[in-house]
């Protein structure tokens, strides 16, 4: 068994925490992206090199790109979608020319990642990220005021909803809004609610069939250009699993995964393991994800969730909660080993998230994305793999 190549997801020259600090956690490798171009206009050398330079002066090497943003045009294949797909390609070389061996990236309609509450009181103290099931059906039906949104939801969803709704006072819904809407880190964007009520109409003649078959397309087109530049691909999960806002989610099921495998099989187009977004679900089995899919993980996102029985769930420790960490982890390194062994490069991974714990909320920092809770995170897990890496040699 082998540990995997420790990262640490840095936000460019506007990031809170330095390079130089992150070069003190442990963490030898940066997932980054280019923050300075807007979505769906191409990279080039001169956009791309400055941050690699920037990542190398500090000691530290880039490794993952997080993310090329993938447009709702490219989605939803209208408007500019030709040339955000072939400005896609176009960084993707520039990356590749750069170095940098991995790009994860998303397919989710309209909102990137999705929570209600961003500073849930953790028992201990610290806090934590929240997705309130009950909170985030009370904004779509009563608030958002969706047309149809009640079909989304039961009887006895929808009736909870409504009765929460009626409880908001007018900062609990602003608050809320402004978790659901604003864009969490990473996000291309953030929308007001009119502006999202005009994005969700992009998908009105958009459903599960119609948005996997423009990701598979998207994938038959990028995928062998990512291979040519010796690029990994790797698509990120839905977070959390299941459609939002009517929104059709088509990265959330080993079903998913299978289907788009299937259709674009080259060995470049691979996965992120998002330990944390897909435990959100009871019915995702990640041990038996992991081993199916082994072979396609380019990069890991390792954290836990605590799940609750009406969908809602919250961030918990890395190493305690209902996501099976140790097993995930040791199947992740026995599929390391194997890589290493061959000659290719470890698998990144990063400590996804951390809690906001001591003097994490006296600073600044990017919503989920402390100095001192990631910092917790990747000592436990650095731990757990000289553990596993110990007890297992040689496997
Ligand atoms: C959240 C992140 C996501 C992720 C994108 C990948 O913390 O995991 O924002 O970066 O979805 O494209």
């Amino acid at each position: 068994m082998t540990p995997l190549a420790p990262s640490w997801r840095w936000f460019g020259a506007s990031d809170p925490i330095p390079l130089s600090h992150i070069a003190q956690t442990g963490a030898r490798h940066i997932v980054t992206s280019v923050y300075d171009v807007p979505p769906g206009m191409p990279w080039s050398a001169d956009h791309v090199s400055p941050v690699r330079d920037a990542i190398k002066a500090a000691g530290l090497t880039w490794s993952v790109v997080e993310s090329i943003p993938v447009t709702d045009e490219i989605k939803t294949r209208s408007g500019a979608w030709r040339a955000h797909v072939d400005a896609w390609k176009t960084s993707l070389l520039a990356v590749g020319a750069a170095g940098v061996p991995v790009v994860c990236y998303n397919f989710m309609p309209v909102l990137d990642w999705t929570r209600t509450e961003l500073n849930w009181a953790y028992p201990g103290g610290s806090q934590a990220l929240r997705f309130d099931a009950v909170d985030c059906a009370a904004y779509d039906i009563v608030v958002l005021e969706r047309e149809g949104a009640d079909a989304d939801y039961s009887d006895a969803m929808a009736d909870r909803a409504r009765d929460r709704a009626a409880t908001f006072s007018d900062p609990q819904r602003q608050a809320l809004e402004h978790a659901i809407l604003s864009g969490l880190p990473g996000a291309d964007r953030g929308y007001t609610r009119d502006e999202f009520r005009q994005r969700l109409a992009w998908y009105d003649e958009i459903d599960a069939d119609a948005l996997r078959s423009n990701l598979t397309d998207f994938m038959a087109e990028v995928v062998p250009v990512a291979a040519e530049a010796g690029i990994l691909l790797a698509i990120h999960p839905d977070d959390p699993p299941f459609p939002l806002f009517g929104l059709p989610r088509v990265v959330s099921v080993a079903g998913d995964y299978e289907r788009f495998i299937d259709r674009v099989p080259h060995p470049a187009n691979g996965i992120t393991m998002c330990t944390g977004s897909l435990g959100a679900r009871s019915d995702n089995d990640l041990i038996a994800m992991t081993a199916a899919m082994a072979d396609r993980v380019h990069f890991a996102h390792l954290r836990n969730v605590g799940r609750e029985p009406d969908g809602s769930f919250y961030e918990s420790e890395h190493l305690n909660g209902d996501v099976p960490m140790v097993d995930v982890v040791a199947l992740l390194m026995r599929e390391n080993a194997r890589r290493v062994a061959a000659g290719s490069a470890p698998i990144p991974y990063r400590p996804d998230h951390g809690h906001i714990i001591g003097p994490d909320a006296d600073g600044a920092f990017n919503p989920g994305y402390t100095f001192a809770g990631r910092l917790r995170g990747l000592g436990e897990l650095q731990g757990l793999m000289a553990g596993l890496s110990a007890n297992g040699a040689g496997t």
